[in-house]
């Protein structure tokens, strides 16, 4: 039984339907870890090895990952340890402080400097929503800044299209040239294009590549270099797209996507349709990278900039 919450502190300073949409968009996750923690934590159980266990599995299930879930299991019987908890809702209550803890330092939004312009490189691999995302953050950004779209994923036609589709139906510039282009000189026309009409940001669409394929890792490296040669303070902003749904893989694309190109920033989308939200939670644990925006749903308005109260609250409400 899920009990009655009430509104937390942080959750005082925001508007409330804001936080209700967010608990109610990460449905999945919801139902299995939130319901599953109140039950097992809210339900005045005696704290012996067996609740820890459960904890145990709760956390794994929702993909927190071995380390992270060693991790909070620790803080939490230290603390059982030390006497500073006696019942099973103050392990809910430490809990969610250590969570808190852990996901602060990503809580980093993305800030437009002066540079111009501000290159925004998009990465990840195939299918995770980096094109939409692109849409997304360009929607949100242009009441502010002229924007122009390179579509450097010259592998596939579809791509290209899909691109110049959402410039359309946003109202955007695009720089493209015809499939098997060279991707790098794509970005070498954009940035110029971008000089020439004085534009504030530059976002660049990549085809998506699996970490493996070194032949496209290199691809992708040398676009950067393009860009970098252009403006040695540029590419502002690497982002790569993470489908939250893939669970632990997540990290190991994380990895290796930093090494080949260095992010600076990520994006985890479809959180509305997993119960594996707590990746989010293994990725701050172990690399506490900015996570810029979260990706709830197909629509334009589906992407959040990532508040760690936020979404904490979303997880665990505040008993
Ligand atoms: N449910 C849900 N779907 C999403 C989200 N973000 C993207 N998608 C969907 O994921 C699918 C793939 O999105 P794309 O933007 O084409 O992915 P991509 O990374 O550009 O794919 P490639 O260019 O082929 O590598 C589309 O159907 C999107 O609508 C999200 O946050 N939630
Ligand atoms: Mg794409």
């Amino acid at each position: 039984m899920t009990p009655p919450r009430q509104p937390s502190s942080s959750e005082n300073n925001r508007p409330s339907s804001l936080f209700g949409r967010l608990r109610d968009k990460l449905a999945a996750t919801q139902k299995q870890f939130t319901d599953g923690l109140s039950t097992l934590l809210l339900g005045k159980r005696a704290l012996d090895e067996s609740l820890f266990e459960e904890l145990e599995t709760l956390l794994l299930s929702a993909d927190v990952g071995v380390e992270t879930t060693q991790f909070l299991l620790r803080d939490v019987t230290a603390k059982v340890s030390r006497h500073e908890i006696s019942d099973s809702a103050a392990v809910y209550n430490a809990l969610r402080q250590s969570i808190s803890a852990l996901m602060q330092p990503c809580g980093q939004q993305l800030t437009i400097t002066s540079a111009k312009p501000f290159v925004i490189m998009v990465v990840g691999v195939n299918g995770v929503g980096k094109t939409t995302t692109i849409a997304k953050i360009a929607q949100r950004l242009k009441a502010r800044h002229s924007i122009l779209l390179a579509a450097a994923d010259t592998f596939r036609a579809a791509a290209i299209e899909q691109l110049k589709t959402w410039a359309a139906r946003l109202d955007l510039p695009l720089i493209a040239q015809h499939t098997g282009a060279d991707a790098a000189a794509v970005v070498h026309d954009a940035l110029n294009a971008a000089r020439a009409r004085a534009s504030d940001i530059l976002i660049v669409d990549t085809a998506g590549r699996q970490h493996t394929q070194s032949g496209l890792m290199d691809e992708l490296k040398k676009i950067r270099r393009v860009i970098n040669k252009s403006d040695t303070s540029a590419p502002h902003e690497v982002l790569l797209v993470l489908d939250a749904s893939t669970g632990q893989n997540a990290l190991s694309q994380l990895t290796h996507f930093r090494e080949a190109v260095g992010v600076t920033g990520l994006v985890l989308t479809k959180l509305d349709g997993t119960a594996k939200g707590g990746i989010l939670i293994a990725i701050a644990r172990q690399t506490g990278l900015p996570i810029r925006f979260i990706g709830v749903g197909e629509s334009m308005d589906d992407l959040r900039e990532f508040d760690a109260d936020e979404y904490v609250d979303a997880l665990l409400p505040a008993t």
